[in-house]
């Protein structure tokens, strides 16, 4: 009984992950079924790989809870970001009418949108939970065109796997999987509690990820690039974040 048992989970290699080696049969079986973050040999790899691998197994269409109007919180808390830059003053007294995101890598038609542009696009509204990884949270409501739109509008190349988002921020990037990139909530973020969003909250542009911790959600992004391998930035490991040893799948 014992003996088939432990076969049974040798050959799934389950037995085999709580061992010794555990790191790297998670790589095995992800990578086969295309289940490995891009930061899995980190210091928390194996943690990563299994719940990146066991979210998108289970739970890829699932969506993030949307609450009512008045769950709505009363003071958001807008994360402290660096003073904004000159070139950002100034494009903000033109009410960003030069603000632009650009979009490029595998794409068929790359280019930029301005913010009337991407408002033009049917936008969406969701009142979701934005949860900072250091404990603190709030409930807005955030408008935006869902980024998946954007991707149809250039046109992925086949071999594009990752959204890689830029803010003008200079430790401002992250990156997503398709999965991820065009899955309903996902936003391209203008507006927020019925107005523009505002500059304290990334304005005038921010990704808004509510499936992930709210680092995901990256203020102020003024471009995007397609790619087949997320090696090619920083240091390899798919964002910022874990280059500070936070996870690249922020899955909640
Ligand atoms: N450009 C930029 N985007 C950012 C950050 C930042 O410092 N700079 N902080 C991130 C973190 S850690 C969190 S929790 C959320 C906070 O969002 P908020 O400012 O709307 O509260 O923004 C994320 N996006
Ligand atoms: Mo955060």
């Amino acid at each position: 009984m014992k003996s088939i048992s432990r076969r049974k989970l040798i050959a799934t290699g389950l037995g085999a992950a709580a061992g010794a080696s555990a790191l790297g049969v998670a790589a095995g079986l992800g990578s086969k079924y295309g289940l490995v973050p891009p930061d899995h040999d980190g210091l928390y790899g194996i943690g990563e790989t299994l719940s990146y691998g066991a979210h998108r197994l289970l739970a890829s269409n699932s969506l993030a809870r949307e609450f009512p109007r008045s769950e709505i919180s009363k003071t958001p808390f807008p994360n402290e970001v660096a003073p904004p830059s000159e070139t950002f003053k100034r494009l903000q007294a033109g009410g960003f009418a030069d603000w632009r995101l650009d979009i490029d890598g595998l794409v068929d038609r790359p280019g930029s949108f301005s913010l009337a542009q991407l408002k033009n696009y049917p936008s969406r509204s969701q009142i979701t939970h934005l949860a900072c990884e250091e404990g603190w949270s709030y409930i807005a409501e955030w408008i935006g065109v869902p980024l998946s739109r954007i991707l149809d509008a250039v046109g992925l190349h086949p071999q594009a796997r990752y959204v890689v988002y830029f803010s003008i921020q200079r430790d401002g990037w992250d990156s997503l999987d398709l999965t991820e990139a065009r899955h309903p909530q996902t936003l391209l973020a203008h507006g927020m509690n019925g107005g523009e969003l505002p500059v304290g909250f990334g304005g005038p542009l921010r990704m808004r990820v509510p499936r992930q911790l709210g680092y995901k959600s990256v203020k102020f992004i003024n471009r995007l690039t397609l790619t087949d391998d997320l090696k090619k930035f920083g240091k390899g490991l798919g964002s910022a974040s874990p280059e500070g040893g936070y996870a690249w799948y922020a899955g909640i």
